[in-house]
């Protein structure tokens, strides 16, 4: 845990007692500031007292003696209407902040020279952000990872010059700390996402900017328009940036072909190898993999470490995670998927012969965009409330037939895969859906799918 001292001797509110507010506390009332809690849910606030914090109403209180509002990430700062503990401290002039911010100000306090890498974007922040703490890792490095991929930051073990901190931090966490500062930014790329807590792209793209403007050096995959901009403003501004791509057009920096990564400057100087790498399918996969090795040459890692590291990285839970063989063929969980966009990436990494499971709970615009790929699809196995919507989408472009469950579903698809002509067939779970028709949440449907997968008869672990 990293006591949180700025504090010390005053008072301050937090508000949401969630995973990251609990720590939070935790870590002010170590660093001897006097918290008051407080939620919108009866069961947290139990839960607080029960952990002997000081849970009050904040609507009741005098705002006058509150030096800070500690406010987790998921409670609205802005859009679509700040939350009411907000309205209350922006009328009492208190400043409004979040976790990180409480970190950034104690590794300032306490270690200002250790190495912080924070890692942003709309896709991939934390398969990055885990494959950059392994390579770190296996290097022989003292690492603390945390942030939004789970962990609280302030959970961690405290900055310290010989310990890295690895963090994913999410757009609601970059508008909570207006101190972040790390020694390495990474933004991986920007598409549209939580537009709902930000306004418009616009606004969510300039809250991303801020965590690689502050770097000491950024890493940006320019591949997108609104990252290639920023990587050009920040070029002009005097800022060590390095351009991670997989476009042919790359002048300089660190350029993606195929499963090979160069250090680019006109031609290439090879840096690591993906082939047979089985946690980094795809080339998304490729470009998190470009701007974790960035981040680690710059920690001073070789490029022997860095392919060794590569070699043993075990992947995420859920995210084209390969569970094992059924007979000859692949199960691959990819629960992860709860869009369309997210399944684009699993069916682009597998060529052919994908007997895909999909289904739940529909988000709009459902699978059509997927239209170009159902060339890959052997056969689809439809579950949850969204089959009958996807029958119509599928229908006379790919074979699929109304599995209802995913226990049914996994039966036939490993039937069809087995016996089919196909040198090493797939069966992909990549829902493009919600998973709340059916289970609690996409963490549960995964480990279902392993489970059942598991119990198949010809089931080997890879
Ligand atoms: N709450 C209210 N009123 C509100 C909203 C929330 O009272 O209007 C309360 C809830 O009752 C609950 C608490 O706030 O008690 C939940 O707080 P939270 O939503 O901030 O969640 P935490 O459990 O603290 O988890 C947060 C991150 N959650 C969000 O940003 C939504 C976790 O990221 C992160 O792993 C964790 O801190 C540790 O740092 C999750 C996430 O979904 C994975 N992130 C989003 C994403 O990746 O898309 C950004
Ligand atoms: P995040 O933490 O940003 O949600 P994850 O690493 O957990 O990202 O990956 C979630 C999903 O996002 C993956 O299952 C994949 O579909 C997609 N994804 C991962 N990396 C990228 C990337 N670099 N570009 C686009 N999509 C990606």
């Amino acid at each position: 845990m990293i006591p949180v001292e700025t504090f010390r001797g005053r008072q301050v509110a937090l508000f949401g007692l969630g995973g990251s507010g609990m720590a939070t506390a935790e870590a002010l009332r170590a660093g001897g500031a006097a918290t008051i809690v407080w939620d919108d849910s009866e069961a947290a606030i139990t839960k607080a007292r029960a952990a002997g914090l000081d849970a009050r109403d904040l609507r009741e209180i005098d705002w006058a003696g509150i030096a800070a509002l500690i406010l987790s990430p998921g409670v609205p700062l802005t859009h679509p209407a700040p939350h009411w503990s907000v309205t209350r401290a922006q009328a009492a002039g208190v400043e409004i902040i979040g976790d990180i911010e409480l970190f950034c100000r104690e590794r300032r306090r306490i270690a200002p020279a250790s190495s912080f890498i924070a890692v942003t974007g709309t896709n991939g922040k934390s398969t990055t952000t885990a494959l950059i703490a392994h390579l770190l890792g296996a290097a022989g490095r003292e690492v603390a990872m945390g942030g939004n991929i789970g962990t609280p930051v302030l959970a961690l073990a405290p900055p310290d010059p010989g310990r890295v901190h690895v963090i994913e931090v999410s757009s609601y966490q970059i508008d909570l700390a207006p101190a972040l500062a790390p020694t390495i930014g990474i933004l991986l790329n920007l598409t549209p996402d939580h537009l709902d807590r930000h306004g418009d792209m616009e606004r969510y793209a300039a809250i991303k900017e801020r965590l690689v403007q502050a770097a000491d050096a950024a890493i940006i995959g320019v591949d997108d328009d609104h990252c290639e901009a920023i990587a050009v403003r920040l070029e002009h501004s005097g800022k060590p940036t390095i351009r991670i791509s997989l476009a042919e057009t790359l002048g300089a920096g660190i350029h993606v072909r195929g499963r090979e990564i160069f250090a680019w400057r006109g031609h290439g100087r090879k840096l690591a190898d993906l082939t047979g790498i089985a946690a980094l399918r795809g080339d998304h996969n490729a470009q998190n993999a470009a701007a974790a090795i960035a981040a680690c040459l710059r920690l001073g890692l070789t490029e022997a470490e860095i392919q060794a590291g590569l070699r043993t990285f075990p992947g995420l839970p859920h995210r084209l995670e390969q569970v094992g063989r059924i007979g000859r063929a692949l199960a691959i969980n990819d629960s992860k998927a709860t869009n369309a966009d997210s399944t684009e990436k699993a069916l682009l990494a597998f060529a052919q012969g994908v007997f895909w499971i999909l289904g739940g709970k529909p988000k709009a615009g459902g699978i059509e965009s997927l239209r170009p790929l159902f060339g890959r699809v052997a056969r689809a196995y439809l579950i949850g409330e969204a089959a009958p919507a996807f029958a119509e989408t599928l229908r006379g472009a790919v074979p699929f037939e109304i599995a209802g469950t995913l226990e049914a579903a996994v039966a036939a698809a490993a039937r069809d895969a087995m016996t089919s002509d196909f040198n090493e067939p797939v069966i992909l779970l990549s829902p493009s859906c919600a998973s709340f028709d059916q289970f609690p949440n996409f963490e549960v449907r995964g480990q279902r799918f392993c489970e059942l997968a598991a119990a198949m008869p010809g089931f080997s672990a890879v």
